[in-house]
């Protein structure tokens, strides 16, 4: 049975899958503000990847409401060059709890999809009509086609068994619990510690990867925790919901503001051996926007905020 909207969290038992990531912390964080009891379960103590450890859980805790934010995530390196476990383990992860989570009739769930389900040369900005109308970006066309399957996989069900499972297609995400390795993390993240490290080790210069030219949107994590309460509260239907933040920068504009921020006067190299992936991608979130929801964390003041918890974090480590 599909409720009716809004959907109240209060007083729910709200399970957050993958609460120890960027994006599960911050729903943590934000989910503190609507009087439910919040679920978590450690990797160590199930793996997601697993069906029959999924269920038993799920029997044991009975959650009454989903946040499906467990992924592997990584950046384009990463999605590039690890495509079986970026396919494997996020079409495992979304199955498993889909599944488990309609067995154990929980009353909603949202699905955490990704703007990179959107074929590569999609008109701009990205309508979410623009599913399947054309080929993905190699770069993360495993990662894309997990997050395809995933919110397929909540049509389906909502199809067939009346479930009401939602999913979300967020932009590119950065903030606090970010990944900032440098093979393995996200543009941002790893332009923040790189120019960090070029600074304290006075170089003077700071590689980006490809050209620079490739134009992203960046969305802080807080605002996109703060969208999905918004949606499991105010959204029911079938099609994915795009959440943005309504403008995009080329690569370089960025590199530029985070040596702005971290104080950093030297200049930039090019490394033409590493992939540009998508030359643009930027989410039409007219939709989200005609249900009233607007970002509150611009990207200056949240890159602030990234790089002031990326040098306590680092403080704390040495
Ligand atoms: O953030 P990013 O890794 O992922 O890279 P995508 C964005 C752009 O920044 C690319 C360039 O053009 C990179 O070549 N870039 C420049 C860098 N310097 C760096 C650097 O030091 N590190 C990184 N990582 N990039 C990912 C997808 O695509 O976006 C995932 O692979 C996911 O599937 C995620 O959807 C949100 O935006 O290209």
């Amino acid at each position: 049975m599909i409720p009716e909207l809004p959907f109240p969290l209060e007083g729910k038992r709200v399970f957050v899958a993958g609460h120890r990531g960027m994006v599960g912390s911050a729903l943590l964080r934000r989910l503190a503000r609507e009087g439910c009891e919040t679920l978590t379960i450690s990797r160590e103590h199930v793996d997601l990847r697993n069906q029959a450890a999924v269920d038993r859980w799920f029997n044991e805790a009975r959650p009454e409401v989903v946040f499906l934010a467990a992924a592997r995530v990584g950046g384009i390196h990463a999605n590039d060059s690890r495509p079986g476990e970026f396919l494997y383990d996020n079409l495992a992860i979304a199955a498993n709890v889909v599944e488990a989570a309609h067995k154990c009739r929980v009353e909603k769930l949202l699905f955490l999809g990704s703007s990179c389900i959107y074929p590569r040369l999609a008109p701009q900005p990205m309508p979410e009509s623009a599913l399947l109308s054309g080929p993905l970006e190699p770069t993360n066309e495993w990662y894309a086609i997990a997050k395809i399957a995933g919110l397929k996989l909540c049509q389906a069900y909502r199809r067939q068994y009346g479930c009401d499972f939602v999913s979300v297609m967020p932009t590119n995400l950065y903030g606090p619990n970010d990944n900032f390795d440098l093979e393995s993390g996200h543009v941002l993240a790893a332009l923040l510690a790189k120019t960090d490290a070029a600074l304290k080790e006075g170089r003077k210069i700071v590689e980006i990867w490809g050209s620079g030219r490739p134009r992203r949107e960046f969305l802080y994590v807080d605002d996109l925790a703060d969208a999905a309460v918004f949606l499991m509260k105010t959204w029911s239907e079938e099609e994915p919901i795009n959440i943005g933040a309504g403008s995009d920068l080329t690569i370089l504009e960025l590199a530029r503001l985070i040596a702005d921020i971290v104080g950093f006067k030297g200049r930039f190299a090019f490394d033409p051996s590493k992939p540009d992936g998508t030359p643009q991608k930027l989410l039409d979130v007219s939709k989200l926007s005609a249900l009233g929801w607007r970002p509150r964390i611009g990207l200056d003041e949240g890159t602030r905020q990234t790089y002031d918890w990326y040098r306590t974090q680092q403080m704390a480590s040495s």
